[in-house]
């Protein structure tokens, strides 16, 4: 196929606590994922599983680094731990562990791969949660701290922050269903409050970055979030799609895209949202929406979407529906309509920030790892993701979900999304097929698609 736009974004993604282990070496405070998994026999975590090491990537960082060279990856997206370089959340900093924040964006650049910046992928300092964590507002203010200190000390090195992973996670599945840390249960109201707290706090972060910052920066999102894409693709179809992916249902309101984003972008809950959402919306000083920020891009990760008739209502899979192990549905389309949907509601050039496949991969006789579902879901995906394009979305990016496995939350180790397999006992890494597929893609700007 034709390729892509000169200049188009190719990369790969990992966070801290998933991939980088020296849970407690070098100073760093404890994270809530560390209590989490640490808080075993509860069955928070599969097989009571933890990232205590994981890929070990705090030591192996410049392995890694050389790997993602070979594979030709342009961009990296990592994540910052907040306890490693402020082990109380505020206050004194753990040199050494910004140390190793230098060290790897610095193989990095040096190796010609961008480094773009997550603030916050899940891992709190437990300081903060003890204090009240995302319910508490002075979080904000540390949260804004936090963000200059990285801002400030990767001036001119670092150009894309994203604040925060993924508020939608944090708060429906670490506030709302105990399988993600801080693993606390709240009601709608609590939920509501964490949203409105998460949303002041990207824009603290974007506000503070951009004050601290001397060379250009450009500050995003890394939103998740449910995506309807038409079973009939016609115009009510298509119509139908767009209102139920944006549609706060009173029992199914919370992993939305608008629940998270509306009231940075529009400074308000949709007309239409549930009288409690309303209410709650009334309890919200006016002087808050002053400080909603604006966004340079709208980051997403997209994995699957479900299909809606023309009335919008769940249209259902067919019996035997390709599934990966989690049992996410194989759903390009929601590749496609939620860049269109997105693009369509909030205007904003898009990166995905996320995608990719968990697969049961294994290391095969010939001591290669053959991962051909990978290879076909990533290209449908990546086709459905120009289609997008050739209807008038601008997007600007494709970070894959992940470069190396790593400790996927609450499934632990049993989930493999790298495109390098990672044997945990030796920590020897594997280029999976995918790898060498992925790196003809970035080389032919999508011409090999
Ligand atoms: C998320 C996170 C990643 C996950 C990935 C696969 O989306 O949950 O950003 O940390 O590992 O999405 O589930």
């Amino acid at each position: 196929m034709s390729t892509f736009p000169e200049g188009f974004i190719w990369g790969a993604a990992c966070s801290s606590y998933q991939s980088e282990g020296a849970w407690n070496e070098d100073g760093k405070g404890r994270s809530i994922w560390d209590d989490f998994t640490h808080f075993t026999g509860q069955g928070h975590v599969t097989g009571d599983e933890n990232a205590d090491v994981s890929c070990d990537s705090y030591h192996r960082y410049k392995e890694d680094v050389a790997l993602m060279k070979q594979v030709g990856i342009k961009t990296f997206r990592l994540s910052i731990s907040w306890p490693r370089v402020l082990p109380a959340g505020t206050g004194a900093v753990n040199a050494v562990g910004l140390d190793f924040y230098d060290r790897f964006v610095d193989e990095l650049i040096a190796n010609g791969i961008e480094p773009w910046l997550t603030l916050y992928h899940w891992d709190l300092p437990s300081a903060l949660q003890e204090k009240g964590g995302w319910l508490n507002r002075e979080t904000i203010d540390a949260f804004a701290e936090y963000a200059a200190l990285i801002g400030k000390h990767f001036d001119g090195r670092v150009k894309y922050y994203m604040p925060i992973n993924e508020p939608e996670c944090i708060v429906f599945l670490g506030h709302g269903n105990l399988e993600h840390a801080p693993g606390i249960k709240l009601d709608n109201e609590g939920l509501l409050k964490v949203y409105h707290h998460l949303a002041l706090a990207q824009s603290a972060a974007a506000r503070a970055l951009r004050t601290v910052s001397t060379a250009p920066i450009m500050v995003g999102t890394a939103l998740c979030g449910r995506i309807c894409y038409p079973e009939t693709e016609d115009k009510a179809g298509i119509e139908a799609a767009y209102e139920a992916t944006f549609k706060l249902w009173p029992d199914n309101w919370c992993f939305t895209f608008n629940a998270a984003f509306d009231t940075t972008a529009f400074k308000k809950y949709p007309d239409d949202a549930p009288a409690f959402i309303k209410d709650f919306e009334k309890t919200i000083p006016p002087s808050d929406w002053d400080l909603m920020e604006k966004f340079d891009f709208m980051g997403v990760n997209i994995y699957n979407g479900v299909p809606v008739d023309r009335s919008g209502k769940p249209a259902g899979f067919p019996a035997g529906h390709p599934k990966n192990p989690l049992k996410w549905p194989v759903s390009p389309k929601s590749m496609q309509y939620g860049i269109e949907f997105l693009y369509r509601r909030y205007g904003l050039p898009i990166v995905i920030t996320e995608n990719g496949q968990s697969c049961n991969d294994l290391v095969f006789l010939d001591g290669q790892v053959h991962d051909p579902a990978r290879i076909d879901f990533l290209h449908r995906y990546l086709l459905a993701l120009k289609d997008a394009m050739d209807n008038g979305a601008d997007v600007r990016g494709y970070l894959h979900w992940s470069f190396l496995d790593n400790f996927e939350w609450a499934k632990g180790y049993d989930e493999r999304f790298g495109l390098v397999y990672v044997d945990y006992a030796t920590q020897k890494r594997i280029l999976k097929d995918s790898a060498q597929w992925y790196a003809d893609v970035i080389q032919s700007n999508g011409g090999t698609l």
